[in-house]
Protein backbone atom coordinates (compact mmCIF):
# COMPACT_ATOMS: atom_id res chain seq x y z
CA UNK A 1 0.00 0.00 0.00
CA UNK A 2 1.50 3.70 -0.92
CA UNK A 3 2.34 5.46 1.85
CA UNK A 4 -0.43 8.23 3.07
CA UNK A 5 1.52 11.08 2.94
CA UNK A 6 2.45 10.89 -1.08
CA UNK A 7 -1.14 11.02 -1.28
CA UNK A 8 -1.46 14.34 1.18
CA UNK A 9 1.88 15.69 -0.68
CA UNK A 10 0.18 15.65 -3.87
CA UNK A 11 -3.06 17.78 -2.48
CA UNK A 12 -0.58 20.10 -1.28
CA UNK A 13 0.76 20.89 -4.48
CA UNK A 14 -2.41 20.83 -6.25
CA UNK A 15 -3.34 23.39 -3.86
CA UNK A 16 -6.00 20.96 -2.61
CA UNK A 17 -7.34 21.33 1.17
CA UNK A 18 -6.55 18.80 2.97
CA UNK A 19 -9.47 16.78 4.97
CA UNK A 20 -10.65 15.67 8.83
CA UNK A 21 -9.05 12.55 7.49
CA UNK A 22 -5.77 13.69 6.27
CA UNK A 23 -5.15 15.88 9.64
CA UNK A 24 -6.05 12.11 11.53
CA UNK A 25 -3.45 10.35 8.96
CA UNK A 26 -0.74 13.01 9.35
CA UNK A 27 -1.19 13.09 13.44
CA UNK A 28 -0.94 8.67 13.74
CA UNK A 29 1.69 8.50 11.07
CA UNK A 30 5.73 7.89 12.20
CA UNK A 31 7.92 9.75 9.71
CA UNK A 32 7.52 13.49 11.88
CA UNK A 33 10.31 14.72 10.04
CA UNK A 34 8.34 14.15 6.70
CA UNK A 35 5.61 15.85 8.15
CA UNK A 36 7.85 18.77 9.25
CA UNK A 37 8.76 18.39 5.77
CA UNK A 38 5.84 19.06 4.55
CA UNK A 39 4.71 22.11 6.57
CA UNK A 40 8.14 24.00 6.18
CA UNK A 41 7.26 24.14 3.05
CA UNK A 42 4.13 25.88 3.00
CA UNK A 43 5.40 27.88 5.39
CA UNK A 44 8.45 28.99 3.13
CA UNK A 45 5.22 29.13 0.47
CA UNK A 46 3.70 32.15 2.37
CA UNK A 47 6.87 33.57 4.71
CA UNK A 48 10.11 32.54 3.40
CA UNK A 49 12.64 32.36 6.52
CA UNK A 50 10.86 35.75 7.70
CA UNK A 51 10.11 34.60 11.92
CA UNK A 52 7.85 37.26 13.41
CA UNK A 53 7.76 38.85 16.84
CA UNK A 54 6.93 41.57 18.50
CA UNK A 55 7.98 43.95 21.60
CA UNK A 56 5.07 43.16 24.05
CA UNK A 57 4.10 43.09 27.69
CA UNK A 58 2.08 40.70 29.40
CA UNK A 59 -0.18 41.45 32.51
CA UNK A 60 -2.86 39.90 34.27
CA UNK A 61 -4.22 42.47 36.35
CA UNK A 62 -6.08 39.35 38.31
CA UNK A 63 -6.10 35.64 39.09
CA UNK A 64 -9.56 36.26 40.66
CA UNK A 65 -11.63 33.22 38.92
CA UNK A 66 -15.05 31.36 39.39
CA UNK A 67 -14.16 29.04 36.95
CA UNK A 68 -12.44 25.90 38.01
CA UNK A 69 -10.72 24.89 34.56
CA UNK A 70 -8.57 21.13 35.58
CA UNK A 71 -5.13 22.57 33.75
CA UNK A 72 -5.12 26.12 35.36
CA UNK A 73 -2.53 26.94 38.14
CA UNK A 74 -3.17 30.73 37.71
CA UNK A 75 -6.64 31.10 39.22
CA UNK A 76 -7.66 31.46 42.66
CA UNK A 77 -11.55 31.23 43.22
CA UNK A 78 -11.71 33.69 45.98
CA UNK A 79 -10.23 37.28 46.71
CA UNK A 80 -9.06 35.82 50.27
CA UNK A 81 -7.24 32.75 49.14
CA UNK A 82 -3.37 32.28 49.51
CA UNK A 83 -2.08 33.88 46.52
CA UNK A 84 -5.14 35.62 45.42
CA UNK A 85 -4.23 39.29 44.18
CA UNK A 86 -6.00 41.93 41.92
CA UNK A 87 -4.05 45.29 41.20
CA UNK A 88 -5.95 48.37 41.29
CA UNK A 89 -5.81 50.10 38.31
CA UNK A 90 -2.80 52.29 39.53
CA UNK A 91 -0.67 49.44 40.33
CA UNK A 92 -1.58 47.87 36.58
CA UNK A 93 -0.57 51.69 35.60
CA UNK A 94 2.63 51.72 37.01
CA UNK A 95 3.62 48.19 35.43
CA UNK A 96 3.24 50.30 32.38
CA UNK A 97 4.59 53.40 33.22
CA UNK A 98 7.98 51.41 34.59
CA UNK A 99 8.61 50.33 30.67
CA UNK A 100 8.40 54.02 29.84
CA UNK A 101 12.04 53.88 27.99
CA UNK A 102 10.93 50.75 26.14
CA UNK A 103 9.37 50.68 22.55
CA UNK A 104 6.99 48.49 23.43
CA UNK A 105 4.00 48.17 20.47
CA UNK A 106 1.48 46.08 21.98
CA UNK A 107 0.38 45.08 25.75
CA UNK A 108 -1.67 41.43 25.95
CA UNK A 109 -3.97 41.46 28.89
CA UNK A 110 -5.42 38.16 30.07
CA UNK A 111 -7.22 37.75 33.75
CA UNK A 112 -9.03 35.70 35.93
CA UNK A 113 -12.89 35.56 36.10
CA UNK A 114 -13.21 38.04 38.84
CA UNK A 115 -16.89 37.95 40.23
CA UNK A 116 -16.53 41.22 41.84
CA UNK A 117 -15.34 43.94 40.17
CA UNK A 118 -17.43 46.95 38.40
CA UNK A 119 -17.69 46.65 34.75
CA UNK A 120 -15.80 50.35 34.99
CA UNK A 121 -12.54 48.33 36.07
CA UNK A 122 -12.17 47.25 32.50
CA UNK A 123 -12.87 50.26 30.58
CA UNK A 124 -10.78 52.55 33.16
CA UNK A 125 -7.99 49.76 32.13
CA UNK A 126 -7.94 50.63 29.09
CA UNK A 127 -8.66 53.82 28.41
CA UNK A 128 -6.09 54.64 31.16
CA UNK A 129 -3.53 52.02 29.32
CA UNK A 130 -4.09 54.55 26.73
CA UNK A 131 -3.86 57.47 27.89
CA UNK A 132 -0.31 56.41 28.97
CA UNK A 133 0.92 55.68 25.58
CA UNK A 134 -1.73 56.33 23.27
CA UNK A 135 0.10 54.41 20.27
CA UNK A 136 0.32 51.19 22.32
CA UNK A 137 -2.11 48.61 21.11
CA UNK A 138 -4.36 47.08 23.31
CA UNK A 139 -4.79 43.11 22.52
CA UNK A 140 -6.90 42.26 25.85
CA UNK A 141 -9.69 39.87 27.06
CA UNK A 142 -10.00 36.30 25.98
CA UNK A 143 -13.52 35.76 24.12
CA UNK A 144 -14.56 33.81 27.43
CA UNK A 145 -14.00 36.76 29.34
CA UNK A 146 -15.71 38.86 27.07
CA UNK A 147 -18.38 36.24 27.54
CA UNK A 148 -18.32 36.15 31.43
CA UNK A 149 -18.71 40.32 31.45
CA UNK A 150 -21.71 40.18 29.39
CA UNK A 151 -23.45 37.47 31.61
CA UNK A 152 -22.40 39.27 35.00
CA UNK A 153 -23.13 42.85 33.94
CA UNK A 154 -26.45 41.77 32.08
CA UNK A 155 -25.19 42.91 28.37
CA UNK A 156 -25.02 41.21 25.13
CA UNK A 157 -21.93 39.71 23.93
CA UNK A 158 -21.98 42.85 21.13
CA UNK A 159 -22.90 45.50 23.81
CA UNK A 160 -19.49 44.54 25.59
CA UNK A 161 -17.53 44.94 22.70
CA UNK A 162 -18.73 48.07 21.67
CA UNK A 163 -18.00 49.49 24.84
CA UNK A 164 -15.02 48.09 25.63
CA UNK A 165 -13.62 49.36 21.93
CA UNK A 166 -14.63 52.62 22.48
CA UNK A 167 -12.56 52.56 25.61
CA UNK A 168 -9.29 51.46 23.64
CA UNK A 169 -9.63 47.70 23.08
CA UNK A 170 -7.78 46.86 19.52
CA UNK A 171 -8.08 42.99 19.07
CA UNK A 172 -8.80 40.37 21.12
CA UNK A 173 -6.12 37.39 22.10
CA UNK A 174 -6.98 33.92 21.22
CA UNK A 175 -6.85 32.49 24.73
CA UNK A 176 -10.36 30.29 25.80
CA UNK A 177 -10.46 28.18 23.16
CA UNK A 178 -9.10 25.47 25.10
CA UNK A 179 -10.32 22.20 22.85
CA UNK A 180 -13.81 23.33 21.04
CA UNK A 181 -15.06 19.76 20.98
CA UNK A 182 -17.67 19.56 23.96
CA UNK A 183 -16.86 16.16 25.59
CA UNK A 184 -13.30 17.35 26.55
CA UNK A 185 -14.65 21.44 26.83
CA UNK A 186 -17.19 20.30 29.42
CA UNK A 187 -14.64 17.75 31.36
CA UNK A 188 -11.44 20.58 31.21
CA UNK A 189 -13.64 24.33 31.31
CA UNK A 190 -16.94 23.27 31.94
CA UNK A 191 -17.40 26.94 33.29
CA UNK A 192 -15.93 28.71 30.01
CA UNK A 193 -18.67 29.88 27.14
CA UNK A 194 -19.19 27.24 24.76
CA UNK A 195 -16.94 26.74 21.31
CA UNK A 196 -20.27 28.60 19.35
CA UNK A 197 -20.07 31.56 21.69
CA UNK A 198 -16.25 31.88 21.77
CA UNK A 199 -16.74 32.08 17.84
CA UNK A 200 -20.00 33.97 17.60
CA UNK A 201 -17.65 36.61 19.74
CA UNK A 202 -14.47 36.44 17.41
CA UNK A 203 -16.97 36.64 14.29
CA UNK A 204 -18.63 39.67 16.01
CA UNK A 205 -15.13 41.17 16.27
CA UNK A 206 -13.97 40.14 12.51
CA UNK A 207 -17.22 41.97 11.09
CA UNK A 208 -16.37 45.20 12.94
CA UNK A 209 -12.87 45.06 11.02
CA UNK A 210 -10.89 43.80 14.37
CA UNK A 211 -8.20 40.72 13.56
CA UNK A 212 -8.18 38.33 16.40
CA UNK A 213 -5.91 34.80 17.23
CA UNK A 214 -7.26 31.79 18.18
CA UNK A 215 -5.40 29.29 20.07
CA UNK A 216 -5.81 25.20 20.80
CA UNK A 217 -4.39 23.59 24.56
CA UNK A 218 -2.92 20.12 23.53
CA UNK A 219 -1.20 17.29 25.14
CA UNK A 220 -4.15 16.71 27.93
CA UNK A 221 -7.26 14.77 27.86
CA UNK A 222 -7.87 15.31 24.18
CA UNK A 223 -7.61 12.63 21.25
CA UNK A 224 -5.88 13.80 17.81
CA UNK A 225 -9.30 13.55 16.02
CA UNK A 226 -10.76 16.49 18.96
CA UNK A 227 -7.53 18.22 17.88
CA UNK A 228 -8.58 17.90 13.90
CA UNK A 229 -11.65 18.94 14.76
CA UNK A 230 -10.83 21.93 16.23
CA UNK A 231 -8.48 22.88 13.65
CA UNK A 232 -11.21 22.55 11.22
CA UNK A 233 -13.45 24.75 13.56
CA UNK A 234 -11.57 27.82 12.94
CA UNK A 235 -10.85 27.20 9.04
CA UNK A 236 -14.23 27.09 8.65
CA UNK A 237 -14.78 30.38 10.56
CA UNK A 238 -11.97 31.97 8.99
CA UNK A 239 -13.12 30.97 5.20
CA UNK A 240 -15.96 33.01 5.97
CA UNK A 241 -14.42 36.43 8.30
CA UNK A 242 -10.89 36.42 7.26
CA UNK A 243 -10.39 37.60 10.86
CA UNK A 244 -8.27 35.28 12.68
CA UNK A 245 -4.72 36.01 11.90
CA UNK A 246 -2.72 33.74 14.45
CA UNK A 247 -3.47 29.82 15.40
CA UNK A 248 -1.35 29.41 18.25
CA UNK A 249 -1.02 25.38 19.54
CA UNK A 250 -0.76 25.98 23.24
CA UNK A 251 1.32 23.01 25.14
CA UNK A 252 -0.36 21.71 28.21
CA UNK A 253 2.11 22.11 31.34
CA UNK A 254 0.77 19.64 34.20
CA UNK A 255 2.52 21.52 37.43
CA UNK A 256 -0.02 22.63 40.19
CA UNK A 257 -3.45 22.03 38.64
CA UNK A 258 -5.91 19.31 38.78
CA UNK A 259 -4.38 17.28 36.03
CA UNK A 260 -0.88 17.20 37.22
CA UNK A 261 -1.05 13.25 36.59
CA UNK A 262 -0.35 13.87 33.05
CA UNK A 263 2.94 14.21 31.43
CA UNK A 264 3.77 17.14 29.52
CA UNK A 265 3.41 16.77 25.88
CA UNK A 266 6.47 15.71 24.02
CA UNK A 267 8.74 17.88 22.19
CA UNK A 268 7.59 15.71 19.14
CA UNK A 269 4.15 15.93 19.99
CA UNK A 270 4.88 19.62 19.97
CA UNK A 271 6.32 19.86 16.79
CA UNK A 272 4.04 17.77 14.74
CA UNK A 273 1.21 20.07 16.30
CA UNK A 274 2.34 23.31 14.46
CA UNK A 275 3.15 21.12 11.74
CA UNK A 276 -0.12 20.18 11.19
CA UNK A 277 -1.78 23.44 12.04
CA UNK A 278 0.24 24.39 9.35
CA UNK A 279 -1.09 21.66 7.02
CA UNK A 280 -4.81 21.91 8.34
CA UNK A 281 -5.30 25.51 9.05
CA UNK A 282 -4.43 26.79 5.22
CA UNK A 283 -6.05 30.03 5.76
CA UNK A 284 -4.61 31.38 8.98
CA UNK A 285 -1.41 32.99 7.77
CA UNK A 286 0.54 32.87 10.75
CA UNK A 287 1.50 30.10 12.44
CA UNK A 288 2.49 30.76 16.04
CA UNK A 289 5.21 28.96 18.57
CA UNK A 290 4.59 30.70 21.96
CA UNK A 291 8.10 30.45 23.54
CA UNK A 292 7.10 30.39 27.02
CA UNK A 293 4.87 27.16 26.28
CA UNK A 294 6.77 25.07 23.89
CA UNK A 295 10.08 26.42 25.42
CA UNK A 296 13.04 28.00 24.07
CA UNK A 297 14.91 24.99 21.78
CA UNK A 298 11.43 23.45 20.78
CA UNK A 299 10.39 26.99 19.40
CA UNK A 300 13.62 27.17 17.13
CA UNK A 301 13.05 24.14 16.10
CA UNK A 302 9.59 24.86 15.59
CA UNK A 303 10.48 27.54 12.81
CA UNK A 304 11.29 24.51 10.09
CA UNK A 305 8.29 23.07 11.60
CA UNK A 306 5.68 25.20 10.28
CA UNK A 307 5.70 28.11 12.85
CA UNK A 308 6.57 31.24 11.85
CA UNK A 309 5.89 33.57 14.60
CA UNK A 310 7.49 33.57 17.99
CA UNK A 311 4.75 35.95 19.79
CA UNK A 312 6.86 38.32 21.76
CA UNK A 313 9.00 39.72 24.91
CA UNK A 314 6.26 39.05 27.19
CA UNK A 315 8.06 39.99 30.35
CA UNK A 316 5.21 39.17 33.09
CA UNK A 317 3.91 36.15 32.22
CA UNK A 318 2.35 34.13 34.88
CA UNK A 319 0.18 31.41 33.41
CA UNK A 320 2.72 29.45 32.53
CA UNK A 321 5.30 29.91 35.14
CA UNK A 322 2.85 28.90 37.77
CA UNK A 323 2.13 25.75 35.78
CA UNK A 324 5.86 24.52 35.26
CA UNK A 325 6.98 26.66 32.47
CA UNK A 326 11.11 26.73 33.05
CA UNK A 327 11.65 29.23 30.12
CA UNK A 328 12.64 32.96 31.34
CA UNK A 329 10.70 35.33 32.29
CA UNK A 330 11.11 37.49 29.95
CA UNK A 331 13.10 37.98 26.63
CA UNK A 332 14.53 41.17 25.03
CA UNK A 333 14.39 42.19 21.40
CA UNK A 334 17.88 41.30 21.51
CA UNK A 335 17.70 37.99 22.70
CA UNK A 336 15.17 37.00 20.81
CA UNK A 337 16.69 37.73 17.39
CA UNK A 338 19.47 35.74 18.85
CA UNK A 339 17.89 32.86 19.00
CA UNK A 340 15.81 32.97 15.52
CA UNK A 341 19.16 34.01 13.56
CA UNK A 342 21.20 30.85 15.15
CA UNK A 343 18.43 28.74 14.42
CA UNK A 344 18.82 29.53 10.42
CA UNK A 345 15.92 32.02 10.05
CA UNK A 346 15.19 35.63 9.79
CA UNK A 347 13.87 38.06 12.61
CA UNK A 348 11.68 40.56 12.20
CA UNK A 349 10.21 42.58 14.64
CA UNK A 350 6.21 43.19 13.99
CA UNK A 351 3.43 44.91 15.01
CA UNK A 352 0.10 43.24 16.04
CA UNK A 353 -0.84 43.38 12.62
CA UNK A 354 2.11 41.51 11.00
CA UNK A 355 3.40 45.22 9.56
CA UNK A 356 6.99 45.54 9.97
CA UNK A 357 8.77 47.96 12.54
CA UNK A 358 11.84 49.70 11.39
CA UNK A 359 13.11 51.82 14.98
O1 LIG B 1 -6.60 30.02 27.43
C1 LIG B 1 -3.75 27.95 30.97
C2 LIG B 1 -3.64 28.39 28.48
C3 LIG B 1 -4.21 30.42 27.69
C4 LIG B 1 -2.35 26.31 31.12
O2 LIG B 1 -3.44 35.54 21.41
C5 LIG B 1 -2.38 26.75 29.81
O3 LIG B 1 -1.39 36.05 20.90
C6 LIG B 1 -0.85 25.18 29.24
O4 LIG B 1 -4.15 32.33 25.19
N1 LIG B 1 -0.76 24.70 30.47
C7 LIG B 1 -3.96 31.91 27.86
N2 LIG B 1 -1.64 26.19 28.86
C8 LIG B 1 -2.74 32.35 27.05
C9 LIG B 1 -3.07 32.60 25.62
C10 LIG B 1 -2.10 33.23 24.68
C11 LIG B 1 -0.75 33.09 24.87
C12 LIG B 1 0.12 33.70 23.97
C13 LIG B 1 -0.35 34.46 22.91
C14 LIG B 1 -1.71 34.60 22.74
C15 LIG B 1 -2.22 35.45 21.62
C16 LIG B 1 -2.61 33.97 23.61
O5 LIG B 1 -3.22 29.72 28.41
C17 LIG B 1 -5.49 29.84 28.23
C18 LIG B 1 -5.13 28.36 28.28
O6 LIG B 1 -5.35 27.76 27.04
N3 LIG B 1 -3.26 27.74 29.74
N4 LIG B 1 -3.18 27.07 31.83
C19 LIG B 1 -1.50 25.22 31.45
N5 LIG B 1 -1.44 24.69 32.69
Amino acid sequence: MSDPLHHIEAKLEAGERLSFDDGVTLFNHPDLHEIGRLANREREKRHGATTYYNYNLRLEATNVCVASCMFCSFARLKPGDADAYTMTLEQVFDKLRARKDQPLTEVHVVNGLHPDLPFSYYTDLLIGLKAIRPEIHLKCFTAVEIAFFADLYKMTDEQVMRELMAAGLDSLPGGGAEIFAPRVRLKIAHDKCDADRYMSIHRFAHSVGMKTNVTMLYGHIETFEERVDHMIRVRDVNDETHGFQAFIPLAFHPDNNQLRKLPAPSASDTLRTIAVSRLMVDNVPHIKAFWVATGVDVAQISLWYGANDLDGTVQEEKIYHMAGSRTPLAMTPEAIERLVTIAGREPVERDTFYNRITH
